[in-house]
């Protein structure tokens, strides 16, 4: 009983210091401290860390896990999407497209990682992790890897008054799947009051197999609105899957302290630079909060490297995970007992999302406003778009515009072509989609 209280009280305070601010980042923290609370947990938690810092101690598979190997880990994700009304059912292209993220930034095949600065690129790592939509649930039947689970409105699930409730049955959310075989991702609404205060959340390596797993709010799942900017790019996912392979924030959450003391924590990864705070949602390129520092694969004090994904910068800004932190992720796949066994889940994983590309590429590609009358924007939610062309035809079947390289996001400028429908062609050597647009003024 004094347990519970010391939570709740705990819970509050935590509750009342997010409502302080606006949306944060990622609740794993203070749900982790809640967790630490339990003796046994918090013995498991121990346990998992002094396994996975006893396996880094030793130099050969530090190098070796900082390293690139040629040999990919699949890890089998099965989402549930709890939800409370239409709008949180979220599509199953919103679903693929956030395993398309995390695949693209745990590859380092995100296209932003161009903008790092020169000073970090080199210590960017492929981690060689990547992610799909299972394909055999646990009973050996065929899956889309997604389940939909309907929720009365009443049912509350945000990670501080009401953690854990989404993932069990019972409380009104679902029943995770064995988590030495699949990771289990939560995707519903944590609103409390109304207001969404916490955009993500996660376990860390050595939790309980019934909690164990990401809960992500709705709405930031895969490519979220223009409105939800900064964070509408999908890094929140990656930021606590990031957590669930054993990261902590770069910051190492000693934010608040006497300013002599906020450098004096560590994320327990040699390569990322020191740091006294959390970025805001930004990206302050100009802020280097914890001087005389050197890593060794500098020759200068570094600035805070706000581009990592362990960070709290605008998703636009997050473009890497650095070798050291590669190598922390596998100390915990090299020893804890459910990453171990979830490198050889044996539910089945292909590349659902580039399987399901070839045929309904249609769906990926979005074009608006239609009609128009001077910008034509086309939006793609692909896995990797560098080779896209686009060509724009008349009703004649004429090519009128060429577009060589499309990105995510593009303007394109239609104020020199007339009156009259058009055809629009996205398309790469395996893709093809096709949209009819009209041009009306
Ligand atoms: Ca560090
Ligand atoms: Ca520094
Ligand atoms: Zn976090």
């Amino acid at each position: 009983m004094k347990k519970h209280l010391l939570f709740i009280t705990s819970g509050l305070f935590v509750l009342g210091g997010m409502f302080a601010q606006t949306a944060d980042k990622c609740a794993t923290m203070p749900v982790y401290q809640a967790r630490l609370q339990n003796p046994i947990s918090s013995a498991n938690f121990k346990a998992a860390d002094v396994a996975a810092q006893n396996w880094l101690s030793n130099p050969i598979n530090k190098r070796k896990a900082s390293q690139k190997t040629n040999s990919i880990i699949n890890i089998p994700v099965v989402v549930h999407v709890v939800y409370k009304n239409a709008v949180q059912n979220i599509p199953d292209t919103q679903i693929v497209r956030q395993i398309q993220i995390l695949n693209e930034c745990f590859r380092l095949q995100n296209s932003n990682f161009s903008a790092t600065r020169p000073i970090f690129d080199s210590i960017g790592a492929d981690t060689e992790i990547q992610f799909c939509l299972a394909t055999i649930d646990p009973q050996g039947n065929p899956t889309t890897g997604i389940i939909r689970k309907s929720a009365p409105t009443s049912a509350n699930f945000d990670p501080i008054l009401n953690m854990d409730k989404v993932k069990s049955s019972a409380t009104n959310g679902d029943d995770p799947w064995p988590n030495t075989q699949y990771l289990n991702i939560w995707v519903c609404d944590m609103s409390i009051f109304g207001f969404t205060f916490v955009l993500g959340y996660a376990t860390f390596p050595g939790e309980t197999a019934a909690l164990d797993g990401i809960v992500i709010q709705s709405e930031y799942f895969g490519y979220g609105a223009s409105s939800l900017a900064p964070n509408n790019l999908g890094r929140t996912t990656v930021h606590e899957v990031g957590h669930f392979f054993g990261m902590r924030h770069i910051w190492a959450d000693d934010d608040g302290g006497a300013a002599a003391l906020e450098c004096d924590s560590t994320d327990f990864v040699d390569d990322t630079p020191n740091q006294g705070a959390k970025s805001a949602s930004d990206c302050n390129v100009a802020i280097n909060s914890c001087s005389s520092e050197m890593p060794y694969w500098s020759t200068i004090d570094p600035p805070d490297m706000v581009e990592n994904y362990m960070d709290y910068s605008s998703d636009g800004c997050m473009t890497l995970f650095t070798k050291g932190q590669k190598a922390r992720m596998y100390s915990y796949l090299n020893t804890s007992p459910a990453r171990i066994a979830i490198k050889t889940s044996p539910a089945a994983c292909n590349d659902v999302g580039v399987k399901e590309l070839t045929t309904n590429f249609n769906d990926y590609v979005f074009t608006f406003p239609n009609p128009t009358n001077d910008i034509l924007n086309i939006n793609i939610t692909k896995f990797t778009p560098a080779n896209l062309k686009c060509e724009i035809y008349n009703s004649h079947g004429q090519v009128v515009k060429t577009i060589a390289q499309l990105d995510f996001h593009n303007s394109i400028n239609v104020d020199n072509l007339s009156n009259g429908l058009y055809v629009v062609k996205v398309y790469s050597a395996e893709l093809a989609a096709v949209k009819k647009i009209t041009i009306l003024r």
